[in-house]
């Protein structure tokens, strides 16, 4: 597997400053034709390299001039007199038969691209890299009945009706931009329109598009736009600069969203909401993916990446900015919290396995397969540590550098870091270790007191991983207080405590009584913190500390503490009864503190999981939280339904606190197994106003062990799938609950669901559903004889032909092998074998599951 290298990094040869594409738009054969302006780059006598991929090539020009050089596989090379030329090509390419979902595909009927990352050599020849940026101008051309709609990014142009029922349109964009911001769509569209002003008074058109029938389902989306528009200019002083944005929700598209330039291209789920058909989790996640889109007009599209090792320079930082949206439109410290619990279920497990990389990886085979976590999550902390650092005005000034310094410019990491330093006149060398070493950092901590006097021993240490033996100690803000143990209240300010060395000793003085730290508020800097707190000082903690995450994670560090041994589960119960009836308490945050940790999270704290002690202790937990609070559960549930009545699907962060608790109450009562709560359950469910309520209830039901509860769920999993049969989103639903229940036969209605006639798995929402959910299911999918492991390994070989970006995702579950005993290690490096010495594989999945052998 031939690897692409930083180190090797070379500017590119030829520029292409203009480029003119005429394409004739058909789902079966789309014919391109490309003019490219070229200006040669620097002094050098290196022909023209383009890449292309499946192009099927007619024409090939120079100066108007037939050339002899033809394709060699996925280059072209060509060489050129002169310091410019004209370059032009006509291919043929074949949209119904494109399974990848890169380049120019077929979607229900409509014709969409996907260009990020190397998307755009499969419509033309081109030198398809980040850093050669082009003006494009673009005629679209196409049956006027089967394609009436024609979108491309940048300015429309006039429109004209020709013969034979078609119908052409040219698009121009005056901003230089990279070849995977291009996209076009066409086909059968109908929009939800608004306006949206901008602070120099631009009146910019807005429009999401989608099927006719779905188009009030797109409100939230809109709304969520302008308040990015509106958010980007009030906190970075950042305007929209062309005359229309566009947003199309398509039904099959690899990932959740992509930003090109003025036609923002959208996985429906992130398009399409209204309270019947999502919950609140998918409107919070519609407004976040939306304001990601918008935030990259400036942070990816204005100001792009050099190369594509420097993919975080764009997605950390609007991962980041998007992160402070959600935060400033809802509750801060529950979306603080999520992300949080986000960061450590993916991103934790990536950097302490097989797969660890550092944010700015320096070598790779297939880019697709960089898109993670760590690039896009611990991107995010980093620019958070950043923000930290700085200061919200620093921080500002910093960004505007940036934006003065780069507007136009293709550029790097160190660009970005170099912007932050000029601006505040500061020092980031040691910071730059975030964007070179993989790994968690560990702070152990420790306090001793005595009397008035304290001191707090801070020890980072940051572990090998993969190419990576020794590692250096990172630059990070850790925010810390202390609790008074008596009083349980702060004692004197919040510290920012900027950690270098390899061991940092702080003293306290004068201190009124006995102390308790409460370490990494706000999660400050993406490490693990080992203190060896006391039971009874991390319940103490939960029950005292003045900011809500160390609050939160003091009750989870608590939990695993407990479900780590086979200890009475009763303090977990005592801790959650004192946060129910805490009066300082909103509702929202005690749906989130009363959630035991996952049983994936407490995997990961061990040295090796063990799957069926995991599973048994933290049910048992349930069971005892549930049985043991049952009048609390109930009166939590009747006292949140009660606040909802007459605002049952209200977004207000009040009423969507209810919903949370009072599902939370549910999903306790319906373990508890009354028959009263298996009737709510049902009740809540058939009743429902919200997919939030109805979903929650159908989940509670379908992860119910008891005998009692099996009618119950058959007709609610049927009365479901009938309610919505046809709303794709809806039906993933339907797919996850089942892949994910609690519920020992769960492996068997994985391989019936995979039967069903509305498993598809060319659409990647649908394989995830149900193989990537069944796959994040510990305790099922780690079945003691392996038929989990082969369940993912059968799908990930059949979908591999069709679309490898999808089947090189469901390799990350078996890359965990190392964590788990010798029989399960086994079989899934079994497994992992398997999928290697299959025949044909992509090199996409090459890379992963031989990355996760090694
Ligand atoms: N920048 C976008 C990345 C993306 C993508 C990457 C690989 C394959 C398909 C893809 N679709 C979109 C998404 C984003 O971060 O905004
Ligand atoms: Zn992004």
């Amino acid at each position: 597997l031939a690897a692409v290298r930083l180190a090797d990094y070379q500017p590119p040869d030829w520029l292409v400053p203009d480029i003119e594409l005429d394409i004739r738009l058909d789902a079966t054969r789309t014919v391109v034709k490309a003019r490219l302006h070229l200006r040669r780059n620097g002094r050098h006598d290196r022909p023209l390299v383009l890449d292309g991929h499946g192009l099927e090539t007619r024409i090939i020009m120079l100066n108007g001039k037939g050339c002899a050089n033809w394709p060699n596989g996925d280059t072209l090379t060509i060489p050129v007199d002169g310091d410019e030329a004209v370059f032009e090509t006509e291919v043929v390419i074949h949209p119904s038969r494109n399974t990848r979902l890169m380049g120019l595909y077929a979607s229900e009927g409509r014709l969409v691209t996907q260009c990020e990352a190397e998307g755009f050599r499969s419509i033309t020849w081109f030198p398809d890299r980040p850093d050669v940026l082009s003006r494009y101008r673009v005629r679209l051309e196409a049956d006027k009945a089967l394609y009436p709609i024609l979108l491309s990014n940048g300015d429309r142009g006039a429109a004209r009706d020709l013969p034979g029922g078609r119908h052409e349109i040219t698009w121009t964009d005056p901003w230089p931009k990279p070849s995977y911001l291009f996209a076009l769509v066409a086909g059968q569209l109908a929009a939800l329109t608004d306006e949206f002003v901008t602070m120099n008074g631009r009146r910019v058109q807005l429009a999401i598009w989608t099927a006719a029938a779905d188009v009030p389902r797109c409100a939230h989306a809109m709304a969520a736009l302008k308040a990015s528009m509106e958010f980007d200019e009030r906190v970075y002083g950042r305007e929209y600069d062309l005359d229309e944005f566009n947003i199309v929700a398509v039904a099959d598209f690899n990932a959740g969203a992509m930003e090109n330039k003025g036609l923002n291209i959208f996985n429906s789920k992130y398009i399409l909401a209204d309270s019947e058909t999502a919950t609140d989790m998918d409107f919070d996640a519609v407004a976040g993916v939306v304001a990601h889109e918008y935030f990259h007009n400036w942070t990816g599209n204005r100001v792009t990446c050099r190369d594509w090792f420097q993919l975080s320079l764009k997605e950390g930082l609007t991962v980041f900015r998007d992160q402070q949206f959600s935060a400033d439109q809802g509750s801060a410290a529950v979306k603080r919290i999520d992300d949080v619990r986000a960061l450590r279920a993916v991103q934790f497990p990536e950097d302490s396995g097989p797969l660890a990389h550092p944010i700015r990886p320096d070598h790779y085979v297939e880019i697709a397969n960089f898109y993670t976590a760590t690039v896009y999550n611990k991107g995010a902390e980093v620019i958070r540590m950043l923000h930290a650092l700085l200061g919200v005005d620093g921080f500002r000034r910093g960004t505007d550098l940036y934006f003065d310094r780069h507007d136009g410019e293709a550029v790097t990491c160190e660009d970005w870091l170099k912007a932050m330093e000029d601006a505040n006149g500061i020092d980031l060398k040691q910071f730059r270790r975030w964007y070179e070493q993989a790994g968690t950092p560990r702070v152990s901590v420790t306090l001793t007191q005595q009397g008035g006097r304290a001191e707090l021993v801070l020890r980072q240490t940051v572990p090998p991983t993969p190419g990576q033996p020794d590692k250096q100690p990172v630059h990070m803000p850790f925010r810390l207080a202390l609790i008074g143990r008596t009083s349980g209240r702060r004692i004197g300010d919040e510290q920012v405590v900027e950690l270098r060395e390899a061991v940092t000793h702080l003293t306290f003085a004068d201190l009124p009584e006995p102390v308790l730290p409460s370490l990494n508020r706000g999660f400050s800097a993406p490490v693990v913190v080992e203190a060896d707190t006391a039971r009874a000082d991390l319940a103490f903690l939960a029950a005292h500390d003045d900011d809500p995450f160390a609050r939160w994670e003091a009750f989870q560090q608590l939990a695993l503490s407990v479900l780590g041994s086979d200890d009475d589960p009763a303090p977990l119960v005592e801790a959650v009864r004192g946060t129910l009836a805490d009066p300082g308490l909103d509702a929202a945050f005690k749906g989130e503190a009363v959630l035991l940790p996952t049983e994936s999270f407490i995997g990961d704290a061990a040295t090796i999981v063990d799957v069926e002690a995991i599973h048994r202790r933290r049910e048992a937990a349930r069971m005892a939280i549930a049985t043991g609070l049952e009048s609390e559960w109930w009166a939590a549930y009747e006292r949140e339904r009660t606040a909802l009545a007459g605002r049952e699907t209200a977004l207000t962060p009040e009423a969507k606190g209810s919903r949370r608790l009072a599902n939370v109450a549910l999903s306790y009562l319906v373990t508890a197994g009354s028959d009263r709560a298996f009737a709510a359950a049902e009740t809540q469910y058939h009743a429902a106003l919200t997919m939030t309520d109805r979903l929650a209830a159908l989940r509670a039901l379908v992860n119910s062990q008891a005998t009692t509860a099996q009618g119950a769920r058959a007709a609610v999993l049927a009365d479901f799938h009938q309610r919505f049969a046809g709303n794709n989103d809806v039906i993933d639903k339907w797919f996850s609950a089942q892949a994910l229940a609690n519920r020992p036969d769960v492996l068997d209605q994985v391989e019936r669901l995979l039967k069903h006639p509305d498993f598809t798995p060319s659409n990647p929402n649908r394989l995830r559903s149900l193989v990537g959910a069944f796959a994040a299911n510990q305790r099922w999918f780690h079945a003691a004889d392996g038929a989990g492991y082969r369940l993912l390994a059968d799908q990930l070989i059949a979908v591999d032909r069709l679309n490898p970006q999808s089947a090189a995702r469901l390799a990350v579950p078996l890359g965990r092998w190392r964590r788990f005993d010798a029989v399960r290690a086994a079989l899934m490096r079994a497994e992992l074998e398997r999928i290697v010495a299959a025949p044909g594989m992509s090199k996409d999945v090459l890379e992963m599951a031989s990355r996760a052998l090694a």
